[in-house]
């Protein structure tokens, strides 16, 4: 196969200075001339001139200095096109070449297409290659000069614009990149506009462009851009370097967003917002993605990455800034407590099965399947962890030096350590391991508690274990740190955070002088993305879920208390302990943080259950789990009955509906005591507030709790008829019936949802919303018939040939197949066997199988 090697990393042998494009628009066959000046690194060693290049591009003329090569100088081949060393100078010449490609037939989503008559690109990560003939590498960074012919009115490329005329546009863009963050829009657009000072007095013109009829839902778009722009000067000491900044919505698009130098490219659905249309969790996410786009200008654009072994340089440092982000503009706390949920239930769960791999692979296949959680997410906790350590000074000297030092570079996890070495004199060569090695490591805690010593020691006894991963057998210790506090028996903090430096296999600490024997608060904050276990009775989970002043490590109580309840329920056992009257305690505290009492409220979902099980060396049976989860949250509704009625009757929100943190968490308090009551109430009140809701966010949880009692039927059908023509509105209707179905209705349902005529599948969203709805229902997806498995497997075979990206990405569902018992297993098994038998398979969503098989 055709594997991709770190190790094999060779400079290109030529440098690119300057790169001129002329784009003739044309839906079939649009001609694209580029010309290209290279010099070769080292004259004295010539080289072949390796341009990439794939199957659509069509050469229609090629000249070296103006003159037509010899042809015998010039190989086609499947996926490059050679230049042979000897039919170049010695010095530096010009390429030039004509090509023709046929943007209507590019279903892939990746390099030139059109989406609903609009043209627009995504070249991240080699799409480039299916523009043009090109180095399409990231360490190959050139000023891009672009014109655009075209009848269409909006023409826009990256950089400032430089002419505009009838028919043709014209854009420069002085900052060197790569051909990843090229990008073209065209299409009949209109603009939010506004602008931004720059805190040096550069004026920046800022439009968000959508389609005419959705102007009126861009105005959140671009006010979260302009706090970004804020933020990034006040806290990063960045600034933006453009005179425009262009964001454009397109309905087609295989991921969330992306952040070409001057020109974002977003799916709609992380633009287009309005209450009626969108929920708070949408406000939300379009807030931070807009900010991790924008962000990227300087951590990705400015400094981008030497090759894609190094994606997370990029994506973890942008995930960090834009939690950061997200944590200054809203609740710390609560946006804490959400990344630590997301990343255990997508990270630590791609890191327990076939596809784990470390933040910075050393190999693959098709870089598109490494756009992970592990990537991205881990990625950025491992910056997290790097700035505890450091401490915020150090990180900002750290930052500082990077943004000096290698400003205009393609750079390397090596680079990045290396600043925060010269900036704090710190060795990280241990802590590199966290970017090296794949897998959680398991932390476990033992005390020993000493009265008649030192005036009361107590010692905390640490060991860490990583267990197997994919081609890593052998794990060494990392450097962990361990956030740590004490709690006295009256409640109070006898010793604040302090953070324990774990660099061996088992290290032990320890303090003295403590009088009573203290609880302690461990891992605050969610010091590292470990699974910590320690030997701790229900009782004191619940004294630290009623007393820790560390909010993680509060929610994280009250989330054990109900974990260990639900496990032992899906396994047969009494539920120890009493999560119920705990949180009992907590519905009534009305001085707590509504987004805190909500989050606590919420049950673990059937996956965390399993994730759970699975780490304890059990079988989760899907079945078992949901009939647990079920009946505690009954039980839940049931005891506190009377106190979830009051406190849903006291907190709705009034006046108009804003999208804040502070009116969003007291949503989403309400939300989660009606999906409780709604166990015991018939339905009552759900039905209500569907009726008399005024925004998305009040009418999908109504709707949601409705579903999941095996009701909502008569609010499918207005929703339906109320938003028919908003695709986004729609993504949902198809999403949350899979998804909040009764687990043996969830796979028919979602069988009977794709044989509709408005099952679009070949757009990305509503594949997604409808396979991932599904995914979303453990129990459905995981059904004993393997009819989830089944339904699934057809529609990625399906997907496959159409766009390989979106069915490789798609086919992680199947991720934690080996988890279960035999019979799922076979099942399973089947299913993906019958993928990667498919003849054809594309190079995505074969790398994706065979390492799940393997
Ligand atoms: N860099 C893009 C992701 C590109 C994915 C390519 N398959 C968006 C982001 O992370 O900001
Ligand atoms: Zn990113």
């Amino acid at each position: 196969q055709n594997v991709q090697k770190l190790a094999d990393y060779r400079p290109y042998p030529f440098v690119l200075t300057a790169t001129r494009l002329h784009f003739a628009l044309n839906p079939a066959a649009t001609e694209v001339r580029a010309a290209l000046s290279f010099s070769p690194r080292d004259a004295d060693m010539p080289q072949d001139l390796v341009l990439d290049g794939g199957r659509g591009v069509e050469l229609l003329s090629l000249t070296l200095d103006g003159e037509v090569p010899d042809p015998a100088h010039v190989i086609r081949r499947n996926e490059t096109l050679t230049l042979s060393a000897a039919a170049l100078p010695p010095h530096p010449f010009l390429l030039e070449t004509t090509v023709r490609i046929d943007p209507s037939a590019n279903t892939a989503c990746e390099g030139l297409y059109i989406s609903n008559g609009m043209f627009c690109t995504q070249c991240e990560a080699e799409g480039f290659r299916h523009i043009t003939f090109y180095p399409d590498r990231p360490d190959v960074m050139a000023t891009f000069h672009v014109t655009i012919d075209s009848d269409l009115p909006v023409l826009l490329s990256n950089g400032n614009p430089v002419g505009q005329s009838q028919g043709r546009a014209e854009w420069h863009d002085p900052w060197p990149k790569p051909s990843y963050l090229f990008a073209l829009v065209a299409g009949e657009l209109a603009a939010v506009s506004d602008s931004f000072t720059t805190r040096s007095g550069r004026r920046v013109a800022l439009n968000v462009w959508v389609r005419p009829r959705d102007q009126d839902r861009a105005g959140f778009a671009m006010e979260s851009l302009i706090k970004s722009m804020k933020w990034d000067e006040d806290v990063y000491g960045r600034e933006y370097d453009l005179d425009v900044f262009n964001i454009v919505a397109v309905d087609d698009f295989n991921m969330g967003a992306m952040e070409n130098k001057g020109l974002n490219i977003f799916n709609s659905k992380l633009v287009l917002a309005s209450p009626d249309t969108a929920t708070d969790g949408d406000y939300e996410r379009i807030e931070a993605v807009i900010a991790h786009e924008y962000f990227h200008n300087w951590t990705g654009n400015r400094i981008t990455c030497r090759d894609w072994f190094q994606l997370c340089l990029k994506e973890g440092l942008t995930v960090f800034r834009d939690q950061q982000f997200t944590s200054d503009m809203r609740s710390a706390a609560v946006k804490r407590i959400e990344d630590v949920q997301a990343l255990r239930s997508r990270q630590f769960r791609e890191d327990q099965g076939p596809l784990a791999h470390p933040p910075r692979p050393d190999r693959y296949e098709e870089i598109n399947n490494f756009y992970t959680a592990t990537v991205y997410e881990k990625g950025a906790e491992v910056i997290g962890m790097l700035k505890r350590l450091v401490g915020d000074d150090g990180y900002r000297r750290a930052l500082d030096l990077y943004f000096d030092r290698h400003d205009g570079d393609a750079a390397t996890i090596e680079d990045w350590l290396k600043v925060f070495e010269d900036a704090t004199g710190r060795d990280l060569t241990q802590f590199k391991r966290w970017y090296t090695d794949a897998g959680t490591p398991r932390l476990t805690m033992a005390e020993d508690w000493q009265p008649g010593v030192a005036g009361g020691r107590l010692s905390l006894t640490f060991k860490q274990e990583t267990p197997p991963t994919p081609g890593q057998p052998e794990k060494l210790p990392r450097v962990i740190p361990i956030a740590v506090g004490l709690i006295g028996p009256n409640g109070d903090e006898v010793a604040p955070t302090q953070v324990l430096e774990m660099t061996e296999a088992s290290q032990s600490f320890i303090v003295e002088g403590l009088g009573a024997r203290p609880v302690v608060s461990a891992l605050r904050g969610f010091s590292a993305p470990v699974v910590l276990t320690r030997p701790m009775d229900d009782q004191t989970r619940a004294f630290l879920l009623a007393h820790d002043t560390d909010p993680f490590s509060r929610w994280e109580a009250g989330r054990d208390l109900a974990l260990s309840a639900l496990t032992a329920a899906a396994q047969g056992l009494a539920p120890g302990g009493d999560h119920v009257a705990a949180i009992g305690r907590l519905i009534a505290d009305d001085a707590a943080d509504p987004a805190f009492r909500a989050l606590c409220l919420t049950l673990p979902g059937e996956e965390e259950i399993a994730t759970r099980l699975f780490s304890e060396g059990k079988v989760p049976d899907p079945e078992a789990i949901h009939a647990a989860r079920e009946a505690m949250a009954l039980r839940m509704a049931e005891t506190h009955q009377d106190l979830l009625s009051r406190l849903y009757d006291g907190m709705a929100v009034s006046g108009p509906y804003r999208p804040d943190a502070a009116d969003a968490a007291r949503r989403s308090l309400r939300n989660a005591v009606l999906a409780l009551l709604t166990r015991i109430d018939g339905g009552e009140r759900a039905e209500i507030l569907f009726g008399i809701a005024g925004n998305m966010t009040e009418r999908m949880a109504a709707l949601i709790a409705l579903l999941r009692r095996g009701r909502g039927q008569a609010e499918l059908a207005a929703l339906h008829d109320l938003f028919d023509g908003n695709r986004l509105v729609m993504d949902k209707w198809f999403a949350v019936q899979p998804m909040a179905a009764l687990p043996a209705q969830a796979a028919p349902i979602a069988r009977t949802l794709s044989q509709r005529a408005d099952f679009d599948w070949k757009n990305p969203n509503r594949f997604r919303a409808l396979l991932g709805g599904l995914a979303a229902n453990h129990a459905g997806f995981h059904a004993a018939d393997g009819s989830g498995y089944d339904f699934t497997a057809e529609w990625l075979l399906r997907m496959d040939p159409f766009n390989p990206q979106i069915a490789a990405r798609m086919s992680a569902v199947f991720e934690t197949w080996t988890r279960y018992d035999a019979g799922r297993r076979a099942k399973a098994l089947a299913a993906l066997e019958r993928i990667a038998a498919a003849d054809g398979l594309s190079r995505n969503t074969r790398e994706m199988v065979s390492r799940m098989i393997a």
